[in-house]
């Protein structure tokens, strides 16, 4: 299947793996690469030897096309955006803020740069500082989100630049992917349905909890702070929903959740930890390779296409 982005990117299907903080790991990243999707090293809060090193075992499982996700909240996003030049790295997503300054960096690198945006204005901004396509990410998605659901977004985004654009939040099979295509999107990124991997590092306990979540199990926590977070539901949430309705300042609700998503993610704490995952995690029923969910999806959107009669 060719799209702008199959062809601005090199890979054969037009799907990107989410760069998820603790979870975008070089296994996952490779193994989505491998079944020809592009997978992602989410560089996260991560040192940048730590990603420098992720990005050479990924060298060592794939001789295909992946990338790096920088968080620019990161405060070693400095130091993590010269060692993707330096390793060589083809395509970069960012998230949680507005990369401008490394822009120039990548660009001359030869780098194709692809923002990760939540708003039309950020995206026409990307647009004009250079950017080679943007993840339009919806509310639906798990982690840090914008306010803007991904059916509304995408159409507005795609009218509004002239660069290719790729749809997030809320997407998990092949219907997901051709109502993305019918707004415009020209690819989908998906995050929590890589979560449930074989190839994904994440624990079994996190695995199951995505699992057996239904649609209305996610909450959003960190409104009050301009910081929301999509997560499913456990004490963790309930203790943070009710510490912000009681007004309690932001170093009191930081303190709630300080190592709390690495506690889910490696140690499979999913009563006080954070389970990041989109409202699609009632979508998600087994565990299965990135191949097969990759093929899986493909041939859901040809008969999903060819099945619609208007
Ligand atoms: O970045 C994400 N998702 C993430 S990052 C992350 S790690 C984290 N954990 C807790 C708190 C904060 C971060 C977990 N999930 N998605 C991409 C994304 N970017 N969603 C929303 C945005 C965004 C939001 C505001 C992008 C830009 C922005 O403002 C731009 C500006 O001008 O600063």
């Amino acid at each position: 299947m060719k799209t702008d982005i199959t062809e601005l990117l090199g890979i054969e299907y037009p799907i990107i793996q989410g760069g998820m903080a603790w979870v975008a790991e070089h296994r996952l990243a490779a193994a989505v690469s491998n079944a020809g999707g592009l997978g992602l090293i989410g560089a996260a809060s991560a040192p940048a030897e730590i990603v420098k090193e992720e990005i050479r075992k990924c060298k060592e499982l794939t001789d295909k096309p992946f990338g790096v996700n920088v968080m620019l909240l990161n405060p070693n996003a400095d130091e993590v955006a010269k060692v993707i030049v330096e390793e060589g790295i083809k395509v970069v997503t960012t998230g949680a803020g507005n990369p401008a300054k490394y822009m120039p960096m990548w660009k001359e690198a030869g780098v194709k740069v692809i923002p990760v945006v939540a708003s039309v204005a950020l995206a026409k901004m990307m647009e004009r500082g250079g950017a080679d396509a943007v993840v339009a990410e919806g509310m639906e998605s798990g982690g840090h989100i914008g306010y803007t659901t991904t059916m509304t977004l995408v159409p507005q985004v795609v009218d509004a630049v002239n660069i290719p654009v790729i749809a997030a939040g809320g997407i998990a099979d092949g219907r997901g992917m051709v109502a993305a295509m019918a707004l415009g999107a020209c690819a989908v990124q998906m995050g929590t349905r890589f979560v449930v991997a074989n190839e994904s590092i994440v624990h079994e306990n996190y695995k199951k909890k995505v699992i057996k979540a239904s649609d209305i199990d996610s909450e959003v926590t960190g409104m009050s702070t301009g910081h929301p977070v999509r997560c499913l539901r456990n004490k963790m949430t309930r203790q943070y929903l009710e510490l912000e309705k009681s007004g309690a300042d932001f170093m009191e609700l930081e303190k709630l959740t300080l190592g709390s998503l690495r506690n889910a993610v490696i140690d499979g704490d999913v009563v006080t930890g954070t389970v990041m995952a989109g409202q699609i995690a009632g979508l998600i029923k087994e565990e299965k390779s990135c191949k097969e969910i990759i093929e899986e999806i493909m041939e859901e959107a040809k008969s999903v296409k060819n099945n619609i009669s208007l």
